[in-house]
């Protein structure tokens, strides 16, 4: 008989077997420690989020087998954006996954000029979900990462205006965040306010899986990611930032040109995201209300920050649907780098403005 013990594989075996029941909404209702109806609002909302994780996940991982999955419309979106057929998929599955849910009476989409009403959810339905379905969109045709993100908030009142402006509300606001990330594995990473929490896709279960809890982000990092072809158009402090980068040892440039993965590395490794304000878009690209305000609301979670430049990012108020803002975020003491330059320079302006009068 062997007499050696085995109590250690043993423990292996439970720890992997509990492991692989930490499905996303048993962990959400376990961050409740509650199963009062909100709770189980939430932990629903995220098993419908996903499950359109899910649904995505499959069609990207055949689109490039598949007549009409790839390429364009021919359609512009809201953004002035050419629409991508991937955009249209994700978006609609999105919002089927929703309809007959009970859960959710109002969706607000990047790829939607206006909010969508699922009128079978009204007035049961007390949330609404706002959201980017594709993020990225520009990757998916040479099969690199691209990302959902989404937000939930409460939904306030029932009457179903187009202008919504009850969701023009700053992002503390959001009850819960996170973002799916569409990569060699599809990963989905969230908060409900206590902590970021990581799951992967197990294909052979059809269930995300807790793969990393209460996640924090390095205080600093070496990972800049930023588009410097935009340097020419870029205010002189992001400029001394990327000049101070450029000529210190221990910074490393990594840009996908999708928000999502650029995200996820940081979240991980450390450093700082930037998409700053530009000539052509002074505002910056990336739209608070379902990429800015998420992200910065997860990576606060995680311990990091997220700012304008000129404002913490989770403060801003919207003054419309499709509001833009400049985004920098990540690391705590890499956002404060970035921030030190923007006042350094506001500093220079102000004396010569005194120095003048
Ligand atoms: P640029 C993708 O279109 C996106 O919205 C984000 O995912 C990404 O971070 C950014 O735009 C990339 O923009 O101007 O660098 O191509």
């Amino acid at each position: 008989m062997n007499t050696t013990d085995n109590s250690h594989l043993q423990f292996a075996r439970e720890y992997a077997l509990d492991r692989d029941c930490t499905t996303l909404s048993r962990h959400v209702l376990q961050q409740l420690q509650s199963f009062a109806p909100e709770a189980q609002d939430l932990s629903a909302i995220m098993n419908r989020i996903a499950l359109a994780a899910k649904l995505i996940a499959r069609r990207l991982s055949r689109a490039g087998l598949m007549e009409g999955a790839l390429g364009f419309t021919g359609g512009i979106n809201v953004q002035g954006e050419s629409v991508k057929k991937m955009d249209t998929y994700a978006n609609e599955v999105f919002i089927s996954v929703f309809e007959q849910s009970g859960l959710v009476s109002r969706l607000a989409s990047e790829e939607m000029e206006h909010p969508y009403y699922i009128s079978e959810n009204r007035p049961t339905g007390r949330y609404t979900l706002l959201y980017d379905p594709i993020d990225g969109s520009s990757n998916v045709d040479i099969n690199l990462n691209v990302g959902s993100i989404f937000a939930i908030r409460q939904q306030v009142g029932t009457d179903a205006n187009a202008t919504a402006e009850d969701l023009l509300q700053d992002g503390h606001k959001q009850l819960a965040a996170g973002y799916v990330l569409y990569g060699p594995s599809t990963m989905l990473v969230y908060s409900i306010g206590k902590g970021v929490h990581a799951f992967n896709l197990d294909p052979s279960l059809g269930e995300f899986i807790l793969s990393a809890e209460n996640v924090r982000i390095p205080d600093h990092g070496p990972v800049y990611s930023v588009n410097e072809g935009n340097f020419w158009q870029w205010d002189e402090a992001i400029r001394d930032f990327i000049r101070y980068v450029h000529r210190h040892e221990g910074y490393s440039a990594r840009y996908s040109g999708a928000l999502v993965g650029d995200i996820h590395r940081i979240l991980f490794q450390g450093g700082v995201f930037l998409y700053p304000g530009t000539l052509k878009q002074p505002q910056g690209k990336l739209r608070l209300l379902y990429e800015s305000a998420p992200l910065a609301f997860l990576l606060e979670q995680a311990g990091g920050r997220a700012s304008t430049g000129s404002q913490n990012l989770l403060d801003v108020l919207p003054d419309k649907l499709h509001s833009r803002t400049p985004l920098i975020i990540g690391s705590k003491d890499n956002v404060a780098m970035v921030e030190s330059f923007i006042e350094e320079r506001a500093r220079e302006r102000e004396e010569k403005m005194v120095g003048r009068s």
